[in-house]
């Protein structure tokens, strides 16, 4: 198996800071599937990915695909496959012997889990972009600028108080569960962990504590 897993671009000196992507990289550490990383710039996904195979992972508002990092090319397969939970599945499928990311037949459960937790920090972007932008390359700027319009409401404190209202849901699912995630699960919540402590100094304190006030 060679694997090139492409993700985004940034001024970082690991250049990681997409959370998607870092799901994906994640699976591939824990199973100890070498792999490189090609770098691509936001506004060249669509581009790239016509050029390399994956599907698009979705619409865009006007109905044309919506292609998405992260998305993976096996090159020793010729398979090339976007969305970080199918990535994870097809990484589980040639190597069943080693660490599973899907134990006890829990994919379609842990795939139902990362499309309602994120579904749930819906307005984490349209509060936290304007500090995240020096970190993206020129040529990601007005991109993402775009699609945090779409994103976020009139209403700065609006978008706030949904987030809150999002995190506290998430929050009671983990106090349900003795305060801790599933010790071996797909690693959705700890690739945005990550990208929290990405965004400490800026808001993540704040996203934090938001569940307790
Ligand atoms: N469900 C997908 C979501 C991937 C996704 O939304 N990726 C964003 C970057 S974090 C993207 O590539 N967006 C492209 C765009 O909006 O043009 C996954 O888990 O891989």
């Amino acid at each position: 198996m060679t694997i090139i897993l492409y993700d985004i671009n940034s001024t970082l000196a690991d250049k990681i800071w997409n959370p998607n992507a870092s799901k994906a990289r994640l699976c591939l550490n824990f199973k100890g599937i070498p792999f490189t990383t090609e770098w691509i710039e936001h506004p060249n996904i669509g581009h790239c990915s016509q050029k390399i195979g994956p599907s698009p992972t979705a619409k865009k508002p006007d109905g044309s695909p919506l292609y998405t990092v992260p998305f993976n090319h096996d090159t020793s397969m010729g398979a090339a496959i976007a969305d970080s939970i199918l990535i994870a599945e097809y990484l589980e499928k040639p190597y069943p012997g080693i660490p599973k990311i899907f134990p006890n037949s829990t994919a379609g459960l842990q795939s139902t889990f990362n499309d309602v937790f994120l579904a749930n920090l819906g307005t984490l972007l349209a509060v936290t972009y304007h500090k995240m932008m020096p970190y993206l390359n020129s040529a990601a700027v007005a991109y993402m600028a775009a699609i945090v319009e779409r994103v976020r409401s009139k209403n700065r404190t609006e978008d706030w108080m949904k987030l809150k209202d999002d995190m506290s849901k998430i929050e009671g699912w983990y106090i349900r569960n003795g305060g801790i995630g599933s010790a071996r699960s797909h690693p959705g919540p700890t690739s945005w962990s990550r990208a929290g402590s990405f965004l400490k100094g800026m808001h993540w304190e704040r996203i934090v504590r938001i569940g307790k006030i």
